[in-house]
């Protein structure tokens, strides 16, 4: 079954400018903005500018070069926050929920980086 894209999302409408929002960085395939609900202090999501339902369809087929961007630019956001466990930070947590299951909200894939507080196992 192919995924079927709807290009009224929240999301596309934030990428088309349609709606703001508080941009954290921008590239040639990506864009990031902080979460308008957030659940901890640093709470941005990170997604991918082309038509992408969720974490499987854009594994499966992004090109190289926005599979890279992306994992950049999730990487290098958590530079900027200070976060970088290797680097002295506090650590971090990335999530991505796809489909019913996950109970996503929002068909336009998207990374979750939650840090800036203590986040508690999550896999038990
Ligand atoms: P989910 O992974 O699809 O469940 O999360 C969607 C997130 O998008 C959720 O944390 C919302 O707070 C967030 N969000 C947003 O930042 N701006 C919006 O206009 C809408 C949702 I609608």
């Amino acid at each position: 079954m192919a995924y079927a894209y709807d290009p009224e999302n929240i999301f596309a409408k934030i990428l088309r400018g349609e709606i703001p929002s508080t941009k954290v960085t921008e590239t040639e395939h990506s864009f990031a903005f902080r979460d308008i609900t957030p659940q901890a202090p640093d709470h941005v999501l990170v997604i991918p500018k082309g038509p992408y339902v969720c974490f499987d369809h854009f594994a499966l087929e992004a090109s190289d070069a926005e599979i890279i961007d992306f994992n950049r630019t999730v990487g290098e956001i958590c530079k900027e926050l200070g976060v970088q466990p290797g680097e002295g930070g506090n650590g971090y947590r990335l999530i991505a929920n796809s489909g019913e299951a996950a109970v996503q909200e929002v068909p336009h894939m998207h990374v979750h980086i939650l840090a800036g507080r203590p986040l508690g196992r999550m896999l038990n």
